[in-house]
């Protein structure tokens, strides 16, 4: 039978509001009836769907308060949807503030609603070393029904940083399958981006924080473009990217790096490239190597956090030390120059995402996760 199901997350551009929104999607598809209680219409929530509602959370922005109380207001309208929809499970995203929040509206509307919190790595690699914020995020953690985190390394991180008295589970994440396979109808692309026929295109795409090292990016590409023809395709911004332009105006990239900023359509962009850099310091999965991957685009990436539990080093990528430039180089000049390797990896990559990371196997994990709680009654 169908679940009345609430999902919380950051609605705006990010990997965990896609994941929360992809799941909420799939789960409707599967009958469930899906409230999403967000601060905006979550963006990946692109057609209309009978069984999806969206409750806005209103903060109000009354000047005596110095801060904004989203928390307080997110708490509030979570109990009045618990209350009036009749919530089963309710699905956060994010320990901080969102597991809290659920907590507190749960209280509020002296509900058995379950809750379930997926941790995404911010949370706890960030937020998580801030000892201002530990207890909260402990609590979060432990008064949730429910607690998954999306990589192994995460739940280890979490276990290490905060000690909570909860078993975390993994459960990755996925992409649609509909919208991130290999395509082969764009190709007039790259000529529209004047990239010549012979040049291999390089992508990265990130949020342009410090923790995304893209600068590490711009210095391997200028290994890999000493070696043969390039284009970088630089997809996203934030505030690396003044840093960024500077380091590529410095190298004489000027004419090989193409700056999109924040595009839809990433599996077009796949469709043109040839590799995907993920050079982050902190990662806890790395959605976006993911999504290349399913495009049949093979990644190089780090040692960091989750990154080599879906770049497997030697098989379907390479797995580099964070910031050693020369060896993320070799890497990614072997796998551009040796033409028999890259088609193996590339053949790895889709296969990979199809059988580890499967929207429907994923889905399917975390209905089991709710049938549990519902049958704990
Ligand atoms: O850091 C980001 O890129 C944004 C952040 C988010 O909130 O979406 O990403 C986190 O969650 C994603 C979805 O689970 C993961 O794929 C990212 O690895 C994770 N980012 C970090 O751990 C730094």
């Amino acid at each position: 039978m169908g679940l009345n199901i609430g999902i919380t997350c950051y609605p705006t551009v990010g990997g965990s509001g896609v994941v929360a929104t992809e799941l909420g999607k799939l789960l409707a598809e599967k009958g469930h009836t899906i409230h999403f209680i967000t601060s905006a219409v979550p963006f990946r929530l692109n057609r209309m769907y009978h069984n999806i509602f969206f409750h806005q959370v209103e903060v109000n922005q009354y000047s005596v308060f110095q801060y904004p109380p989203y928390d307080i207001a997110l708490a509030s309208k979570i109990a009045d949807v618990i209350k009036r929809e009749k919530l089963d499970i309710l699905h956060v995203h994010y320990a901080i503030p969102h597991a809290v929040c659920a907590i507190l509206g749960k209280q509020m509307a002296k509900s058995n609603v379950k809750i379930v919190t997926t941790l995404h790595g911010t949370d706890i690699t960030v937020l998580g070393a801030d000892s201002a914020l530990t207890s909260a995020i402990k609590f979060g953690i432990e008064q949730s029904d429910a607690v998954t985190a999306v990589s192994n390394s995460l739940v280890h991180q979490t276990n290490e940083l905060i000690e909570p008295d909860k078993l975390i589970e993994t459960v990755y994440n996925f992409i649609d399958e509909r919208v991130y396979r290999p395509i082969e109808t764009v190709r007039h692309l790259k000529k529209e981006f004047g990239i010549e026929d012979g040049e291999k295109v390089v992508i990265h795409v990130s949020n342009f924080r410090p923790v995304k090292r893209v600068t590490d990016v711009i210095q391997v590409f200028a290994e890999i473009a000493k070696e043969m023809p390039a284009k970088l395709l630089l997809v996203g911004d934030g505030p690396e990217m003044t840093s960024v332009c500077r380091l590529v105006q410095a190298l004489g990239l000027e004419g090989h790096v193409l700056y999109l900023g924040k595009q839809d359509n990433l599996a077009e962009l796949y469709a043109i490239s040839d590799l995907k850099l993920l050079l982050s310091e902190k990662e806890s999965f790395g959605l976006v190597a993911l999504e290349a991957m399913a495009c049949g685009v093979p990644c190089v990436g780090t040692d960091a956090g989750g990154i080599p539990e879906v770049i497997e080093d030697g098989r379907n990528g390479f797995i580099c030390p964070v910031g050693d430039i020369e060896a993320i180089s070799a890497a990614a000049i072997r796998l551009l120059t040796d033409s028999q390797l890259y088609e193996t990896m590339k053949t790895q990559a889709i296969e990979t995402v199809r059988i580890r990371f499967h929207s429907s196997d994923i889905v399917e994990q975390y209905e089991r996760v709710y049938d549990r709680l519902m049958e704990e009654e």
